[in-house]
Formats: C-alpha cells, structure tokens, sequence
C-alpha cells in the first residue's frame, strides 16, 4: 500500500498549535456568559448560550466530557430521563428507549458526546484541563464580573502560581454537587450575602422539580445550574435520574439571554 501523507516538520507543528491556543485565549478573555463545569448542566446551558448568539466559553477541570454522566449509575452505563426533558435529548440526537410512558432510559456515553457535540456545534468554546478557583467581583452596583483560572496540572502538583481573569457579563456555576464557585464566592464576598444550607438526601420524586424551579441567579452575575443549585438551595438529590440537569441547563441559559438582552 502506498501512504502518502502531507509532511508537515516540528516547529510548524508547535507554532500553529501555540498561535491558534492563544487566539482562542485573546478573544475568549473577554467572554459574555463563562460556564464552570462540562456536566450534564453545563453543557445544556452552554448549548443553548450558544444558539442564542452569546459568547459562550465552559471551563472543565478534567480532560472530559460530560461531568457525572460517564459514571452512570454505581458505574452501570444507563441513565433515566423523565418527561419533558426528553425533547432536549431528541434535538441532539440522543436515542431514548421508553420504558414506561414518559420515562426514558439512555446511554451514558451517546448522552455524553452528543450533547458535547451540539454545545460546540451550536458555537460554545470549551476548554478542558482548567480549574475555576475564584471570581472577579467589582461595586456600585455589586456583582460578579468574572472568574480566576488555573491549570488543574498546576492544581495538583501544589505551585505556588498565580491565576489568570476571564471577564463574563454572566458566571454559571454548573461545578455539580459542591457548587465550588458559589462557595468560594460566598466565602470571599460576603457583601454578597450567599448562605449555603448544603444539599439535603435523596427525594427522587420532589428533588427534580425543585431543582429547576430553583435553578438561577444566585447574585448579580452569578447563577447556579444543576446540581450546585441543590446544595445551594437546601435541596434534596435525586439519584441517577438527570432530567432535571438538562431542564436546568436549559432554564439558567434562558434567564442569562433574558438578563444579557435587556442590560444591552
Ligand atoms: C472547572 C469544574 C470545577 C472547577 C467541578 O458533577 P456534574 O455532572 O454536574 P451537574 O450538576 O451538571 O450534574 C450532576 C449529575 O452529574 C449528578 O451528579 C446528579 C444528577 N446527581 C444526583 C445525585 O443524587 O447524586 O459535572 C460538573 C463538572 C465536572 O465535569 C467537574 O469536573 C467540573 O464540573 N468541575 N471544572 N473548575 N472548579 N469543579
Ligand atoms: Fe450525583
């Protein structure tokens, strides 16, 4: 067989790899809606963040997708939507098996990719391997302006390094059960007056209407989705039943286009 491939040499390689990093970095330091966190949560709002026209970037610690979904239920790679959350998954082209009217069960890692693809089809950014560690806040009027960014290897090999800031006219934390960026600006602006009650235990039942209902603005520039709106609301969880992620993916991004549209 012959191979011929395009023969391309290590510097070439380095520079283009290193121009087109930093470019996205340039244009994205300056983004409308920063969402922490690429779960099931995070990568609905950014969707549709993104199908709004808004400059959508996620930050995701890990090198993956899809936050708890990869890890289904106790590691058995079938998850359950409910009604209407269906819709959603429909739209990204996720094969749902009914299991009774209304309830669905799908595959963790059909649910997972797809719903990546479409957040980054639909324009959102996502940029893996980086850890929100704090936010921007600024006075008159008080509010989030942003976030803190550090690479999660500089993270685990404890450096003393100094972060970079990402400016956002809207910060989602989407960090799931610990709501790492509400709490670190709770903690830090107390002006903000956040109080966090913790996540309750499992209601399956009540805990996903809840959840959505709950899911949004937390202070000026700052709102929660999916799981860290349980913890900072007091809420119960509901297992591995992740129609409520969606629905509150979907609900953040649509009271962040509400709120960005009328400050224009
Ligand atoms: C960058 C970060 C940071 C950070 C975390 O946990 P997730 O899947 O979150 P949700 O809320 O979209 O979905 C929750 C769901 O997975 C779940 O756990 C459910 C439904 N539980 C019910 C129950 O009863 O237990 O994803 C969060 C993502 C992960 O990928 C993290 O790696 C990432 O956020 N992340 N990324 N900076 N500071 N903290
Ligand atoms: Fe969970």
């Amino acid at each position: 067989m012959e191979v011929k491939i395009k023969q391309v040499d290590e510097v070439k390689i380095s520079r283009y790899i290193i121009k087109e990093t930093m470019e996205d970095w340039y244009q994205f330091v300056e983004s409308d809606v920063v969402i922490v966190g690429a779960g099931p949560s995070g990568l609905s709002a950014a969707y549709y963040l993104a199908k709004a026209g808004l400059k959508t970037l996620v930050f995701e610690r890990r090198l993956s997708f899809g936050g708890g979904i990869g890890g289904g239920a106790m590691l058995f790679h079938k998850l359950i939507i409910e009604k209407p959350a269906d819709e959603i998954l429909r739209e990204v082209n996720v094969r749902l098996k009914e299991v009774e009217e209304g309830v669905y069960v799908v595959d963790s890692a059909e649910f997972m990719a797809k719903l990546a693809t479409a957040a980054i089809d639909a324009g959102a950014k996502i940029i893996h391997g980086v850890t929100v560690d704090d936010v921007i806040f600024r006075e008159n009027p008080l509010r989030v302006a942003g976030v803190a960014v550090e690479w999660t290897a500089t993270q685990m090999a404890s450096l003393h390094v100094d972060p970079i800031f990402i400016s956002a006219k809207a910060v989602v934390d989407a960090t799931g059960h610990d709501a790492e960026v509400i709490s670190v600006a709770a903690r830090k602006i107390p002006e903000l007056g956040i109080v966090i009650p913790g996540e309750k235990s499992a209601y399956s039942e009540r805990a996903e209407e809840l959840t959505v209902i709950n899911t949004g603005k937390v202070a000026e520039g700052l709102y929660a989705a999916g799981m860290a709106v349980t913890e900072v609301k007091g809420l119960p969880r509901m297992g591995p039943i992740f129609g409520a992620m969606l629905l509150s993916g979907k609900a953040v991004a649509e009271e962040i286009t509400k709120d960005l549209l009328k400050s224009e």
